[in-house]
């Protein structure tokens, strides 16, 4: 059997839904795109991510030397909505990226792509090295070279029949295969994942903006968020799906590797209330080999606490008093901005509920020791005042930062 149908047929018996080869050489254009949002700082704060790392994670050489091909994998991720729970206890619920619903994407391909790379080496004698996510390979445009889809403006690699519900995975290897052609297609005039994104992240010709996109803060963020986003930010407490759910392409397809499915509705819709009660030991339980580990404990309950200030319901605000004290200042600080949001939300509706969050914000106030978070509480105060104070605007605070 030529090399390719053999390396084709052992990578689909490893369940990929789409597989693809490129020729093994420099993404000079890729880099050029990817080095320029670095200089534009539209990296944000992914230390890792220097001109040097993205220098070679569009080359292949420098990943294994004398590389002659980049196989390309797809696992879809476009899981059907999960039936809510009959019953379920009260207060708001979170919503969490579709990817990160099941198991850690990265240990479902790395098991795959070792083995296929352990495959070439064996039945090819040729060199192969698997990489996903986290390795020094930009897969998207590995992928569009090797025509799995087109970049859209979203900046998601669209896939035909699928859309950008496709995870990608890569093996780079010293065999030579065929390289598949490029496909022409191109988003045309739409432009629904620009408007479809709540922060304006997306530029009109496709470039993205991590500083102000949902899904970075949610995930990469270990800080602050900056304040005048946070009241963007709807109940995302792990990722953004926005520009996904917004794109037409693949949209009625529901496909979804099994290890990507949610055990239970609380996998894709976490209580609020609950995730911030969170200790780091409850933390590491519950998320062990899910993909909101990423985030660890601060982070997550930081999100929660971002999430409860937009969505939470008045019989959340107790748990956003507790997260007052929490060891954290990070969780603390986010709690603070969170009960100005619920005086504001609560004001004219549930009066009992915003009196209750200003009562606690005061009694706080002269015991906090972070100047941050002292900070945070004072806004807090300040903006959810009534009258003028307030045209502030929702969460809107003086500055981001
Ligand atoms: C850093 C990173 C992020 C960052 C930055 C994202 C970004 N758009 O730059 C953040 C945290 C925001 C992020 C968010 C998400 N991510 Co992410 N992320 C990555 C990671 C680790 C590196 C990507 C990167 O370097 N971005 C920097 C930009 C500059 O590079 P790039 O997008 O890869 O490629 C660009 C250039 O090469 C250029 N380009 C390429 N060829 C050419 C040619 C020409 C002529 C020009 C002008 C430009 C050009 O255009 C590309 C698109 O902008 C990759 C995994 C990997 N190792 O590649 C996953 C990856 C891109 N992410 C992925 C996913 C699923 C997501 C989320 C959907 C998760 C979620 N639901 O919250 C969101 C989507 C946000 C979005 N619209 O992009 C998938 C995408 C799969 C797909 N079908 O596209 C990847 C590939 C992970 C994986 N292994 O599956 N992500
Ligand atoms: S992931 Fe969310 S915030 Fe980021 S670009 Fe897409 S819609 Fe905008
Ligand atoms: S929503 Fe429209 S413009 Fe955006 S990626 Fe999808 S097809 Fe392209």
């Amino acid at each position: 059997m030529e090399a390719k149908a053999r390396v084709l047929e052992l990578a689909r018996a490893e369940g990929f839904a789409t597989v693809r080869v490129a020729r093994a050489e420099p993404l000079r254009k890729a880099f050029t795109a990817a080095r320029a949002a670095w200089e534009e700082g539209r990296l944000a704060d992914m230390a890792w991510m220097t001109p040097e790392w993205l220098a070679r994670a569009t080359d292949p050489e420098t990943f294994l030397a004398g590389a002659k091909s980049v196989i390309v994998a797809g696992l879809p991720c476009h899981s059907p909505e999960p039936d809510p729970p009959a019953d379920s206890p009260p207060g708001a619920r979170g919503r969490v990226a579709r990817y990160a619903w099941g198991r850690d994407y990265h240990r479902t391909f790395e098991k795959r792509l070792r083995r296929l790379a352990r495959a070439i080496r064996e039945e090819f004698g040729a060199d192969a090295r698997a990489t996903v996510d986290y390795g020094p390979l930009l897969e998207r445009p590995f992928a569009l070279a090797a025509g799995m889809g087109w970049l859209g403006k979203s900046t998601m690699l669209l896939v035909p029949g699928f859309g950008p519900w496709m995870l990608l995975g890569a093996v780079a290897t010293t065999l030579e295969l065929e390289p598949d052609p490029r496909i022409g297609k191109t988003c045309g005039a739409c432009v629904r994942c620009i408007v479809a994104c709540p922060t304006g992240a997306i530029s009109p010709d496709g470039r993205i903006d991590s500083r102000l996109c949902i899904s970075y803060h949610t995930i990469e963020n270990r800080g602050p968020i900056p304040r005048g986003l946070r009241a963007k930010f709807g109940s995302w407490v792990f990722g953004c799906d926005e520009c996904l759910e917004g794109c037409p392409v693949g949209t009625h397809r529901f496909e979804s590797h099994p290890d990507f499915l949610p055990p239970t509705y609380d996998h894709a819709y976490p209580r609020l209330a609950e995730l911030i009660g969170l200790d780091d030991e409850e933390f590491r339980r519950r998320f062990q080999g899910r993909p909101l580990m990423r985030a660890k404990r601060d982070g997550l309950v930081r999100n929660a606490c971002v999430a409860l200030g937009n969505v939470g319901l008045p019989e959340d605000v107790p748990a956003l008093i507790r997260a007052l004290e929490d060891r954290s200042p990070l969780v603390r600080g986010h709690a603070a901005w969170a009960l100005g949001r619920c005086i504001e939300r609560f004001a004219d509706s549930v009066a009992p509920a915003a009196d209750e969050a200003r009562a606690a914000l005061e009694a706080r106030a002269p015991l906090e020791t972070d100047p941050w978070v002292r900070e945070e509480i004072a806004l807090a105060l300040t903006v959810s005042a009534p009258a003028p104070a307030a045209s502030a605007g929702p969460g809107g605070g003086p500055h981001v930062g």
